[in-house]
């Protein structure tokens, strides 16, 4: 939740161009960096994928992470899984591919992508502060079926620095989404991974080319904001 400390405009190192954003109506939202996705024995390894490809996201997301905090930015998490009962699960989602286990199976941190196991949890490292906000959303987008939209607006909210996992899928989707319904978007491009890395490059381009989007870069120590 934004704090009551002193805000200012901000500058944002971004490609097509540098952007200029007043933090007091920017909110830092983090895509996912769920146990499932990041760590051995969850719902990106049950794909067959190299979740060690993720982890390069970490550090620079934890800089950006510090520095929101420290401007009192409003920060807002995101975790992809499903009701206990799959209710909000799609039989195309759950049928999806070949994985060793799919969306609600057991595995070594509780069910597949299920609310409340110890897998759908945001790793350690990046771990939400109480008065931060997180969203839980059953597809790939943040604003599809939750309440993301209505509380970026009941605080002011008109750009969003985005950073997470996986670059191609969840933050593009929401990225995309979040253009439609006119918020600025930039993404930090080292605070996004993907199982493959040159779906991340893809992924990134493809922002870029959309003209309206930044695709920042906060260097390997983290963030330049000015
Ligand atoms: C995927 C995500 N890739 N967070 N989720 O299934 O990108």
């Amino acid at each position: 939740m934004a704090n009551s400390k002193q805000l200012s405009i901000g500058t944002v190192a971004a490609e097509p161009a540098t952007i200029d954003l007043d933090w007091s109506t920017t909110a830092l939202l983090i895509i996912d960096m769920q146990r499932d996705f990041m760590e051995p024995g969850g719902f990106g390894e049950t794909l067959g994928n190299d979740v060690s490809q993720l982890a390069r996201a970490v550090k620079p997301i934890a800089a950006v992470l510090g520095a929101a905090r420290d401007l009192g930015l409003l920060v807002v998490h995101t975790r992809e899984g499903h009701l206990p009962d799959l209710s909000d699960a799609p039989p195309a989602k759950i049928e999806r591919g070949a994985p060793s286990l799919r969306i609600g199976d057991p595995g070594p941190m509780g069910r597949i992508l299920i609310r409340g196991e110890a897998g759908h949890d945001i790793i350690p490292a990046l771990y939400p502060l109480d008065s931060e906000i997180v969203i839980d959303k059953p597809g790939k987008g943040a604003f599809y079926a939750t309440e993301l939209d209505d509380i970026l607006r009941k605080y002011g909210i008109e750009n969003l620095l985005v950073c997470g996992v996986t670059t191609e899928v969840c933050v593009n989707t929401t990225v995309r989404e979040a253009n439609d319904r006119g918020y600025r978007c930039v993404v930090l491009a080292d605070g996004c991974a993907s199982y493959f890395p040159e779906f991340h490059e893809m992924g990134l381009k493809m922002i870029k080319a959309q003209g309206r989007f930044g695709c920042g870069s906060q260097g390997n120590d983290g963030a330049d904001f000015k």
